[in-house]
């Protein structure tokens, strides 16, 4: 049965591939599991037939047959266990991969979201320097903790694995930020997951949504 996942039919990131879909794309692409995606508005994200899978109305969500999930992690956690290639068969190294999975969305990734909405909403706001000041220091803070784990490692733990998949989904959110200036061991990771191929190809698919809609 080809799972159906839920993606923006207008991303505001027009193509860059930052949405949440993204990680979801490359971790079916990278266990070669073909998927079906139904493309929301932001109108019917928040209706009830979308508000039945994701409570928040949000993009992604994911059904397999009976099973409907939402939340990337979530969801690429839940591909990473019943496919082979994301996540390592001891049992030990595959704990350490989900640990980082959960670092990825709930350390590194919730300064990063702070710093961006800032950006977005609070650019007018009198306290928007002091305020994003203090945000670039939290997210340099963690930019520096994971390069130091990462040192000259190509992976955070062994071979490639779902931890770093989110990992470099997350980091990517600050692609062309001069916050990761300091940090080219983290650069040169990024680019090491952009570089594979089952990344190009959820690249692709998501930007072919984009380009649809410029031509329609
Ligand atoms: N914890 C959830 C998950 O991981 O799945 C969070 C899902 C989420 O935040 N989804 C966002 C969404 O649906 C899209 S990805 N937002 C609409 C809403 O809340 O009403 C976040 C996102 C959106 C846009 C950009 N961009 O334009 O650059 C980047 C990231």
């Amino acid at each position: 049965m080809t799972p159906i996942i839920t993606a923006f039919e207008s991303s505001p990131d027009r193509g860059r591939g930052l949405a949440r879909d993204m990680r979801v794309r490359w971790a079916l692409e990278e266990v070669d599991q073909p998927y079906d995606v139904r493309l929301l508005s932001f109108k019917e994200m928040k209706e009830p037939p979308h508000l039945a899978l994701q409570p928040f109305g949000q993009i992604p969500t994911y059904e397999e047959g009976d099973l409907a999930l939402f939340d990337s992690g979530a969801i690429v956690l839940r591909l990473a266990q019943r496919h082979a290639g994301l996540l390592p068969d001891d049992a030990d190294a595959r704990a350490r991969a989900v640990t980082w999975m959960f670092a990825a969305v709930s350390t590194m990734e919730p300064p990063i979201v702070e710093r961006e909405t800032a950006r977005l909403v609070e650019r007018r706001e009198a306290w928007y320097a002091p305020r994003m000041a203090l945000l670039e220091t939290r997210v340099g803070t963690r930019l520096g903790q994971l390069s130091a784990h990462l040192g000259d490692a190509d992976w955070l733990d062994g071979g490639f694995s779902a931890g770093d998949l989110l990992m470099v989904s997350v980091l990517l959110r600050l692609k062309g930020s001069d916050l990761l200036d300091e940090y080219p061991n983290l650069t040169a990771y990024m680019a090491r997951g952009e570089a594979r191929p089952a990344y190009q190809r959820a690249f692709a698919a998501q930007l072919a949504v984009f380009e649809a809609t410029q031509a329609g």
